[in-house]
This record gives structure tokens, sequence and C-alpha cells, in this order.
């Protein structure tokens, strides 16, 4: 079997286990009892904006207490599996991942008797995963530092002397700064992949000294937002949440690239019952995923919330047909499930030079 060796050392890492002190009688090896379900995703705003729309409103009713750690750690969730400590029971990964991580033996399979997979977009379900979430990569801006003109391509994202500043990146190889590179330098959407990594790196070298990076959404909105860089390729969700608490930021949709999150369960956590529960409740449960996308800015991954969703979010989710029409592709995991070790390698060397 392939070695699955993706490392993820997040900063800002931080347990929060909420309500723990009331759980009696669970499993010391594993942090989990009979009633409890600990969720993990990419913290910040988003993590609560999905646990209040859907997690909490479960839980009360089936009684269920929820614990939350973030954000999403691959290594970690690798180190619980291998050590048999699994604590956490549903987590938020990228599709790649639940790819490499199944056949590796890290992740239960979704259980289809539980778990009515037919609702969802077949493309995103995979034996240990079903999609939880639809985003997208875009260009977001200061509009304190660019009130009237702004980037509206990758092409202009990488002019630093048309649009000056600092740019923000993820720090992994998925979160598409490689499409982006390629898109800036020409590439036609439709011939993105497979990657042209070399070509992604050339272009990259132009503007190295102008890029920052970010581990996760909380810094992503702050570099963006405290001005010290004014660009920055963003989750449209972060932004938009930013925008409206009154941060000087606003999301550009055009050339975005789509991309989803899914939901995964460790192989050997102790309520992997009660976590395929929760699972088969969550396709189902269109007012809470409609939800989501209210406060999240997150589509849902079940349609028919979407008839359940005021026009006026409707319209700014990644889905949106306005949106759409503006996209310049999808994210390929399938790529990037062949191919993240090798990138990110290369990926970290050149970080490092
Ligand atoms: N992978 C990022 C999902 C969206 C978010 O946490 O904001």
């Amino acid at each position: 079997m392939r070695q699955f060796n993706r490392t993820k050392i997040v900063a800002l890492t931080s347990a929060v286990a909420l309500s723990a002190a009331a759980c009696g009688g669970g499993s010391e090896s594993s942090g989990a009892d009979a009633e409890s379900l600990t969720v993990t995703m990419w913290g910040g705003g988003a993590q609560e904006a999905h646990v209040a729309s859907y997690v909490t409103p479960w839980a009360e009713e089936e009684g269920v207490e929820i614990r939350e750690d973030q954000p999403t750690d691959y290594a970690k969730l690798r180190a619980q599996v291998e050590s048999g400590n699994v604590s956490w029971g549903v987590v938020e990964v990228e599709p790649n991942f639940a790819v490499t991580a199944c056949e590796d033996g890290l992740l239960e399979p979704i259980d289809t008797d539980v778990v009515d997979t037919s609702v969802l977009d077949q493309e995103f379900v995979s034996e240990c995963a079903i999609p939880m979430l639809q985003y997208a990569f875009n260009i977001a801006y200061n509009t304190d530092a660019f009130p009237e003109d702004h980037p509206t391509t990758w092409e202009e994202f990488f002019d630093t002397e048309q649009f000056p500043g600092k740019r923000g990146f993820w720090k992994y190889a998925t979160g598409g700064i490689f499409e982006a590179a390629l898109l800036a330098d020409g590439v036609a959407p439709e011939n993105l992949y497979p990657l042209d990594i070399d070509r992604a790196f050339a272009k990259l070298d132009t503007i190295k000294d102008d890029l920052v990076f970010y581990d996760t959404g909380d810094q992503q909105v702050q570099l963006l937002a405290s001005g010290e860089a004014p660009l920055v390729q963003a989750w449209n969700g972060r932004i938009r949440q930013a925008a409206k608490a009154g941060e000087p930021v606003a999301n550009e949709y055009n050339q975005h690239l789509l991309s989803y999150d899914t939901f995964v369960i460790p192989k050997g956590y102790d309520n992997t019952e009660l976590a395929q529960q929760f699972l088969g409740h969550f396709v189902t449960d269109l007012e809470g995923q409609a939800e989501d996308a209210r406060t999240s800015g997150y589509a849902p991954v079940n349609d028919e919330a979407l008839e359940l969703i005021e026009p006026d979010v409707a319209s700014e989710l990644p889905t949106s047909p306005e949106n759409t029409e503006l996209r310049a592709t999808a994210i390929d995991y399938g790529y990037w499930a062949e191919n993240y070790d090798e990138v990110s390698e290369r990926f970290n060397q050149w970080l490092a030079q």
C-alpha cells in the first residue's frame, strides 16, 4: 500500500474540548463516551457557523454532548489512528486527503445504511467521505487599499506594479496557489490539469518577495483586514463573514476556483455509530444546511437546501448562477490525491529557499 505521509503542521493549534468536565464515564483511551461526539473543523468563524447551524441543534435533540477541536491537522489524525487513541469523531478534511487516508486505512467507510448518500452529488462522495460544504478560492482584497480598482484576474493579482502590496496564499499545495499562478501565466482553465508545476514555480518566483503565507482561516482574515497583505487568495466565506463584521475586505469572484470539503470518521473512534448517525442526519438537514449558508457563506451540499435560502444570501454563494459564470474551474482533487506528496515536498523546499 502506498504510504501517505502528508504532514500539516498547523500553527495556532488548540484543543477546545467544550464542556468536557461534564462528561463522565468515557473511555480514557479515546476521550469519547457513549453520549459525546467530537467534531474537528478548520476553526474560527466558519467552525462556529457550522456547529451552531447543524451540529448543536442535532445534539440537543439527541441528547448528545458535542466536543470541539480545531483546526484540522492530518498528522494528528494519523497519529491518533496509529496509536489507537482516537479522540476525533467527525473531521472536516479536503477531498484528496479523504481518498488517500481511506486507502491507507485511516478512516471508517461511510455506512450507507445510515447515511443516505443518494441526496448528494455523487462526484463528491467517496468510500470514506461525504461532502459538507462548497467554497471558492477567490481573490480577496482590502477595500481601504483598493477603494477604486482591485485585481479581477489572477494575472492582475500577480501584477505588483499595478497593484502594490503583499499577496497572501495558504501554505499548502492544495490551496490553489499553483492553479492561480498558471492562470496568471496565461494557461487556459480547461488546460490547467495536470498542473505544469515547473511553470507555476517560475511564475511564483517572479513575485516571491511579495508573498506571505497563512496557516489558518483566521490568519487569512487578519492578514487581509490589517492590510499587511492587501490581497489574499481566500476562502470566500471567511471574507464574507469579516466584511459583515465591518472589516475593510471584499471578495472578487472572477476566475475563482470551486472547491469542497468533506466529513470523515477516523478509524477506531469509539462512537463511530454516533458519528455515522450525525452524518446521516446532516445530509438531509435542509434547514441546518441553509442556516449554515446564511452564516458561513458556503454553499450547501444538498441542493434542496437552496430552496430555503433567501435570494440575497443565495446570490453570494460560490454556486450561484451569477458566480458560476465567473468561475475559472473546479479544483481537481483526483489530481491532488495522486500528486499531493510530491508537489508538497517541492513546495516546502521552495518555501524554505
Ligand atoms: N478548507 C476551508 C474550508 C472553509 C473554511 O474553513 O473557512
